[in-house]
């Protein structure tokens, strides 16, 4: 049995094999690698056959670990029980974190989660017990941070259901966000299979000053690059600044290199991860790591001509960067703080922020704290506290001690501050406000990385501006969008106005060690074939799953249009968190979901839509999609550019597939969302031609043709019948490769596992 954590043998062992698959790649290629070539290359499951050159080639992959969050690991884990496998085949891990409502403040809003959601925490429980996998219970941490400080280590490679799984990246490994059918391949022994992806470069040069943080650095990288940017596309960060940043920096950075729908993204190793693997009592690895230090930096000449080994490249000056908001609704709406004052007035942009929010999984190191402390404490001596509720989400209970023992958390609550749990919290729409009215157009500024539209509080009136949290904490202070932290100033309490002065560098990490906690933790029993997995018939939160029916093999002829959605469609659209991530576990339930939050192409309202068969308009479009499956219809959806942007929950996929979807067809596609489609059955399709979206009418009927030919790189014939009787032939594409093709057949990629595995 494997340990679950990353043992000095484990790594050593990583880099061993790692050696002699880059030795069969070199003799392929030929040239010098980068580092993310480096990682992926090291881990590929047959490095002498894998295709390295194809432009839309798939590796396949030998990942290190697999990490799952409470949310997406339901699921994970109920196809996992249906492939029959005793123990998982890889370290894995299951964090529970996004199930907690912040609301009251940590103690009790944690105690009330383990009181809602028991049942899921002991189905994911006794599932993690019996599999092998070792489980964090809530409260622990959010599972980015948690991996960072416990199980990440330079040059391996992981998957993670949730798709700031790069977050790892701040350490030097390949850690992508997957669906949870990807984690079961790997958990069930099979390799990972991954459009083999370009390589963009950011060189980094300068040092960071004054109120720049690394938040801003990725911030302004999501306004060069935009949300679909990074789509199939590795970032490797590079150049003289990359060392001058903290590993926990480097997480901020790599973590929201998601909102470019980035594969992943990578910074080369250096003494910044050394002393931070040290300091989170992992010094074996920082050892090993420094020996095997031409594994996990690229080779010099990619340093030296970097555009010749890069399929872009990006410059940033650090020492030129002016710290950033980005916002509302999109995370690649980049500006300056300092024009922030002429953006409101432009856009009527509520000025009065209605609440600050700092932390979560991107934004909670020692030295984010440590730079908001400073903040905190300049307003202490001038006698203010902070003008809006300033809520603190910790991104571990290691974190939350050591900020509590060192004093930075007393300071924060002096000024108003009020500590959350350890969880995912207002940043997953778990969060019951009561400070205005539901619906109230209003402003809220956030240390987060995500801002789509309801994401927060469900209301799609709250515009969420994010930055770096000692950015957040001057906006806190101050109460007002348009102010200009580095130049307005503020009234003290002696009426006297005063200007913030930049933080001071912070330490990255505390003078006296982090306080290390694993009470949170508990390991997997030694045998699990006698522990039991409860699914109660009855549950309201948890669903045993069926397989989905295999592909009839004819074509799908005149299928209702279900759905045609314009403009921005986020997971966050197609399968709304907040107040539904209780159905995670329960198919059919979640399902009630389905696209409420996308907006209608036709009618510019979210969530409804036209039933084509009692030809009502304005319906809610799960309530259509259940009639034509009652009347046993296929139907299609219609998407726009970069569809099934943002997280990785296959619920997106899998409600559609539930709900009796036969095909997406959009302009172009997300990652994850794309291989989510494919694992459940679903068929993803992109217009050879963008402009056909616009031929697509309300009331078309759609068939797919030709497809007992459908083939690698063949289009697919499709023809809109309009309702006039008129029709329109297109062409559509798509990205399945034959093995692909052959989930398709089958109904899901589980139905062809289950084979395989037997
Ligand atoms: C997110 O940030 O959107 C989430 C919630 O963490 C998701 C995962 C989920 O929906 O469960 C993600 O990023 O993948
Ligand atoms: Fe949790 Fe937010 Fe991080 Fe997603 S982005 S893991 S919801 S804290």
């Amino acid at each position: 049995m494997h340990a679950i954590e990353s043992t000095p043998d484990f790594v050593a062992q990583t880099y061993s094999k790692m050696t002699e698959r880059l030795a069969i790649v070199r003799k392929r290629l030929n040239r010098p690698l980068t580092l993310a070539e480096k990682v992926l290359y090291g881990h590929l499951d047959d490095p002498q056959s894998a295709d390295l050159q194809g432009a839309q080639s798939y590796l396949q992959l030998r990942p290190d670990r697999v990490a799952m969050q409470d949310a997406t690991a339901q699921m994970a884990l109920l196809q996992f029980a249906q492939a029959d496998i005793p123990r998982v085949a890889v370290p894995t891990t299951v964090h529970c974190d996004h199930l907690i409502q912040a609301r009251e403040g940590a103690e009790r809003d944690t105690l009330r989660a383990l009181d809602d959601n028991k049942e899921v925490y002991e189905f994911l429980r006794t599932a993690s017990n019996r599999y092998g996998i070792g489980f964090w219970k809530p409260g622990a941490g959010i599972i980015h941070q948690v991996v960072l400080e416990n199980y990440a280590f330079p040059g391996g490679m992981m998957i993670g259901t949730d798709s700031h799984t790069p977050n790892a990246g701040g350490l030097a490994m390949f850690a992508s966000g997957v669906g949870g059918a990807d984690a079961v391949d790997v958990m069930a022994g099979l390799p990972w299979e991954v459009r083999a992806p370009k390589i963009i470069g950011v060189r980094l040069t300068g040092k960071l000053s004054g109120w720049a943080a690394p938040k801003d650095v990725i911030l302004v990288v999501c306004g060069i690059l935009t949300v679909k940017g990074g789509t199939n596309a590795v970032i490797e960060y590079f150049g003289p600044g990359a060392a001058s940043i903290s590993c926990t920096g480097k997480g901020t950075i790599t973590n929201m290199g998601a909102e470019l729908g980035a594969t992943t993204s990578i910074f080369p190793f250096d003494a910044a991860m050394e002393r931070y693997l040290r300091a989170t009592e992992r010094a074996a690895l920082a050892d090993l790591a420094r020996r095997y230090e031409h594994l996990l930096v690229a080779d010099p000449e990619v340093e030296r001509d970097p555009a010749k080994y890069f399929s872009r490249v990006v410059e940033i000056d650090l020492s030129a960067l002016e710290p950033h908001l980005v916002g509302p609704h999109t995370p690649d709406l980049a500006r300056p703080v300092s024009k922030m004052a002429a953006a409101v007035a432009k856009e009527s942009y509520p000025d009065d922020i209605s609440v600050a929010l700092i932390g979560s999984c991107t934004n909670s190191s020692y030295e984010d704290i440590s730079r908001v402390t400073d903040v905190v404490e300049q307003a202490t001596a001038h006698g203010i506290k902070a003008a809006t509720p300033f809520l603190v989400t910790p991104g571990s209970e290691q974190i939350r001690a050591t900020i509590v023992r060192d004093g930075q958390l007393d300071k924060i609550a002096s000024i108003g501050g009020q500590v959350l749990a350890n969880a995912c919290g207002p940043c997953i729409g778990q969060w019951k406000r009561d400070e205005i009215k539901p619906g109230t157009r209003n402003t809220i500024v956030t240390s987060y990385n995500r801002n789509f539209p309801a994401r927060n509080d469900g209301s799609r009136e709250t515009l969420a501006f994010m930055g770096s949290p000692e950015i957040v904490a001057a906006y806190a202070l101050s109460g007002r969008l348009s102010f200009n932290p580095m130049t307005d100033s503020l009234t003290g309490s002696d009426g006297r106005s005063f200007t913030l002065a930049a933080p001071k560098p912070a330490p990255d990490l505390p003078e006296r060690g982090f306080v290390r906690d694993f009470s949170g933790y508990e390991p997997p029993a030694k045998d699990g074939a006698t522990v039991k997995i409860d699914v109660a018939p009855d549950s309201k939160r948890l669903q045993l799953l069926e397989p989905f029916a295999a592909w009839d093999g004819r074509d799908f002829v005149r299928l209702p249009l279900l759905f045609k959605a314009k403009g921005s469609c986020t997971t966050d659209h197609i399968s709304p968190a907040g107040p539904w991530l209780r159905f995670r576990g329960h198919l059919d339930n979640i399902s009630d979901n389905m696209l409420t939050g996308a907006v209608n192409a036709f009618t510019g309202q979210a969530g409804t839509t036209r039933n084509l068969l009692s030809d009502e308009a304005g319906v809610a479009v799960p309530k259509v999609a259940r009639d034509y499956k009652t009347r046993g219809l296929r139907w299609v959806v219609v998407g726009d550019e970069n569809y099934g942007e943002g997280s990785s929950r296959e619920h997106a996929a899998m409600s559609p597939r539930w709900l009796g979807c036969a095909a997406v067809i959009v302009r172009s596609f997300a990652r994850i969302h794309e291989s989510n489609l494919k694992k459940q059955g679903i068929l993803p399709l992109t217009f050879s031609n963008g402009g056909d979206y616009d031929k697509v009418r309300e009331t078309d009927r759609v068939s797919l043709l030709d497809l007992a030919k459908l083939a690698p790189g063949r289009e697919v014939a499709a023809v809109l019948h309009h309702e006039d009787g008129t029709e329109d032939r297109i062409a559509l594409r798509h990205t399945l490769s034959a093995e692909q093709i052959g989930w398709f057949a089958a109904g899901s990629a589980l139905n062809v596992i289950k084979k395989q595995v037997r």
